[in-house]
């Protein structure tokens, strides 16, 4: 059985849904980031972590998701396999993970993101962190124009991917999601799903 480590509302919440999703029997665990005991599993301290039941445990987001969406296909949750499909699909994910859920990181932890430890330089930094946010949410909403999912006509693990980054923008931003009513769709879509609300309910979140 799949083990999944995880922090509450982190970018973890992805594979808990497509866990959710695929409805097998799984087991969590709920980690603080960079606990001395959690570290033995991932070096980095960071979730999600996935030990697979098979000898070998996985982290990274979108790779974690990607062997969800492939060691479970009657899931239905990879997005595709033509070669198109499958670029798309590496296009927005990389996207996530490379573009939009770092925007994020000197909102979270503006410490890291500068040698100063005062309050104004952590509020500055905070703020250049959700400019940043903003333009990449900026790109989301137009991809998603029209759309009902990231990738494709149907539900994808890409859909999990980019949820708790749209819940953290909700909460972050003082205006939520209101200038990006398109993401905002696809969150209130996300939000009202059944494996979603399963997800949340078990992290607490
Ligand atoms: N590139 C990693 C980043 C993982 C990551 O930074 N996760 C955050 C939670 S959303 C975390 O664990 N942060 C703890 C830390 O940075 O110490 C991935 O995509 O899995």
């Amino acid at each position: 059985m799949v083990k999944l480590y995880y922090h509450t509302g982190a970018c973890s919440l992805a594979p808990h849904i497509a866990l959710e999703w695929i409805g097998e029997p799984y087991e969590t665990m709920e980690v603080e980031f960079g606990d001395k005991e959690y570290l033995k599993v991932n070096t980095a301290g960071a979730v999600p972590a996935l030990d697979t039941g098979e000898g070998w445990v996985l982290t990274q987001a979108a790779a974690v998701l990607r062997f969800l969406a492939r060691r479970f296909p009657q899931a239905g949750i990879a997005a595709g396999d033509s070669p198109r499909d499958e670029a798309e699909a590496d296009r927005w994910s990389s996207f996530l993970t490379g573009d939009l859920h770092p925007a994020f990181f000197p909102v979270f932890s503006p410490n890291r993101y500068t040698s100063a430890r005062e309050k104004e330089a952590f509020d500055d930094v905070r703020e250049a962190g959700k400019a940043l946010v903003r333009r990449k949410f900026d790109i989301l909403n137009a991809h998603l124009a029209g759309r009902r999912h990231m990738v494709g006509d149907k539900r994808s693990y890409l859909d999990a991917y980019v949820f708790p980054m749209e819940r953290w923008g909700a909460s972050m931003l003082e205006d939520g999601l209101s200038k990006y009513p398109n993401v905002r769709k696809h969150h209130d879509m996300m939000a009202a799903d059944e494996g979603v609300k399963r997800a949340l309910a078990a992290e607490g979140a």
